[in-house]
């Protein structure tokens, strides 16, 4: 028995070395292996191409700013040191060339071609561009020989990529503990390498404020220093420990300008008019009547919200909306959170609220939501921000048949919430708002990713969330082509009450962040969990030599 077993795999095994000597059609996911996202469109041609050991390098393309460009590629190609790497001039034979083409539709789109000759990558703008080069580098890294130190041959191919979604994010939450910027720029490198495009910065909540406010200096000098959550606090770990830190304006544009360069946007996020107690804490005449008397503890979560009466609060918005545009491009999107605002325990309660109710005729407190964002976009208007808020409805679960306040048109949704997402599909589908998908189920980095994983982080019931329910988590539910025009993109949420540094932020992300790249770039019959599941250790392999934490879902592999 044992023999006839052996006998087979030497047959398999020099069958399938025969036709790779040979030239045969190799397997699509051996051409492929380790893309992530997957491509729209690959398609196979005959023969290999093994790289040389000196490598010419060509650009042909002039208009743009290609010098970020030229550095992925050389810095790509030199991390393999037997290679020489040298730049051609144009119209030299080069063993990989980028050429501008203008016939390329998107500013993310490229081709990529493996051709005997070598190696073109085709755009009509750098990030296009940028992206057929982290292709290019999946496939190198996945063709590598680390015990040979060298290149198996490439397969040939041509790929036609280009996104299902125009908007791929994460959210880092440096409200609850602060990331500082160097660690921020080491999550926005590794979000390039999966073609993620957008980073939003939960900047505000109870917990810490942490962006400067020039005109308002107090802002960050009360809410930068908060004593560590006890869920972020590791065993051993000094309890008194203080967590601290804010960007200030030059940071802000630092990173700003350093996103941008990777095609990245970032999005501030101001969450107003619930979780607000740092802000309360600063500013104790925004406070409701019932609460200027109280002490805020910062750090602590607080239920409180904003006053809507107060004109100073539209006064202090007003400066924060005035010095962020000072900071970011005209065009970016601004969120204004609106999530769990506690209007029963706060606004319904107090005398000055209701007293608007009755001037303004509304029979619910709930109607103020409407009445202070319509103030708060009145106040942005000059701006040229392009609004988001994470949508409510007027139940946290079903049945829920409307929103909690009437959206403006230009306002970008965020559904999140557990079991709602459907539901926001179909309203913002006949509101004709865009919409963000960022479910519960699928998009929570905070959620822990297998049982018992980080158990003493797991203590206020978060559901977990396994690398195959991020990735195979239905997010139109159901819903054809035709009807989800209006989605325009999706968003993986890492919350950061348990987040105490950057190590436990990536470890949070990967490999989910893949899943949600994966779901964001590539097309629904594109993807398939089979296929994934095989290639994230290759993604892993790369952020291990790189230092960069993550999880292996070991439960996704047999022993061999
Ligand atoms: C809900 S998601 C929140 C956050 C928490 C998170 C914890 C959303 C808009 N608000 O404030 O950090 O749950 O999972």
């Amino acid at each position: 028995m044992n023999m006839i077993r052996a006998f087979c795999l030497s047959l398999f095994a020099s069958l399938s070395l025969w036709s790779f000597a040979y030239g045969q059609s190799p397997s699509l996911e051996q051409a492929t292996v380790g893309l992530i996202p997957y491509p729209q469109e690959v398609k196979l041609s005959k023969g290999l191409y093994r790289l040389p050991q000196r490598l010419r390098l060509v650009l042909e393309a002039e208009g743009q700013d290609w010098a970020f460009v030229k550095k992925t590629l050389e810095e790509l190609l030199r991390s393999y040191p037997e290679h020489q790497v040298a730049w051609g001039r144009v119209g030299e034979r080069s063993e990989v060339l980028m050429r501008y083409d203008a016939s390329i539709v998107g500013r993310e789109a490229y081709s990529l071609t493996i051709s005997p000759r070598g190696i073109t990558i085709k755009a009509s703008h750098r990030q296009g561009m940028l992206y057929g080069l982290m292709t290019l580098a999946q496939l190198l890294d996945s063709h590598y020989d680390r015990r040979l130190e060298r290149f198996m041959p490439l397969e040939c191919l041509t790929i036609n990529d280009s996104p299902r979604y125009a908007l791929r994010a994460l959210m880092l939450d440096p409200a609850r503990h602060f990331l500082p910027k160097e660690a921020i720029k080491r999550y926005i490198d590794q979000m390039l390498c999966y073609k993620l495009n957008t980073l939003q910065l939960h900047l505000t909540d109870d917990q810490g404020w942490r962006i400067a406010i020039e005109k308002h200096p107090h802002l960050t000098a009360v809410n930068s220093t908060r004593p560590r959550s006890r869920w972020a606090t590791r065993s051993g770990e000094d309890k008194r420990r203080k967590e601290e830190g804010y960007y200030t304006q030059s940071d802000m544009r630092e990173l700003i300008a350093y996103a941008n360069e990777r095609g990245i946007e970032l999005i501030p996020e101001i969450d107003i008019p619930g979780h607000t107690a740092a802000l309360l804490a600063a500013y104790p005449e925004l406070r409701m009547e019932a609460h200027r008397d109280s002490t805020f503890v910062v750090g602590a979560v607080d239920n409180v919200m904003l006053s809507a009466t107060s004109e100073r609060s539209y006064e202090v918005l007003g400066d924060i909306f005035e010095e962020l545009s000072r900071l970011f491009p005209r065009g970016t999107r601004l969120h204004l959170g609106g999530d769990e605002s506690a209007i029963a325990r706060n606004w319904a309660l107090s005398p000055s609220h209701q007293q608007l109710m009755r001037a303004e005729g509304y029979d619910k407190a709930e109607d103020l939501m409407g009445y202070f964002f319509g103030r708060v976009y009145r106040l942005l208007a000059p701006y040229g921000f392009r609004p988001m808020q994470w949508c409510e409805l007027d139940n946290i679960r079903l049945p829920a048949n409307r929103y909690l306040m009437p959206y403006p048109q230009d306002v970008t949704l965020v559904t999140w919430r557990m079991g709602l997402t459907p539901k926001c599909i179909k309203l913002t589908r006949s509101s004709g708002h865009q919409l963000i998908l960022a479910p519960g189920e699928s998009a929570y980095l905070d959620y822990p990713q297998w049982y018992n994983d980080l158990p003493e982080y797991n203590n206020w019931g978060m559901p977990m969330t396994s690398l195959e329910q991020s990735y195979n988590f239905d997010l139109r539910s159901g819903i054809s082509e035709q009807d989800d025009r209006h989605i325009i993109g999706v968003m993986a949420t890492l919350w950061g009450e348990a987040i105490p540094d950057i190590e436990r932020a990536m470890y949070m992300t990967y490999p989910r962040a893949l899943a949600i790249a994966e779901q964001g770039w590539t097309r629904h019959h594109q993807r398939s969990w089979q296929r994934f599941k095989r290639f994230v250790p290759y993604a892993l392999d790369r952020l291990e030599r790189q230092g960069v934490a993550h999880r292996r879902p070991v439960e996704l592999y047999e022993s061999p």
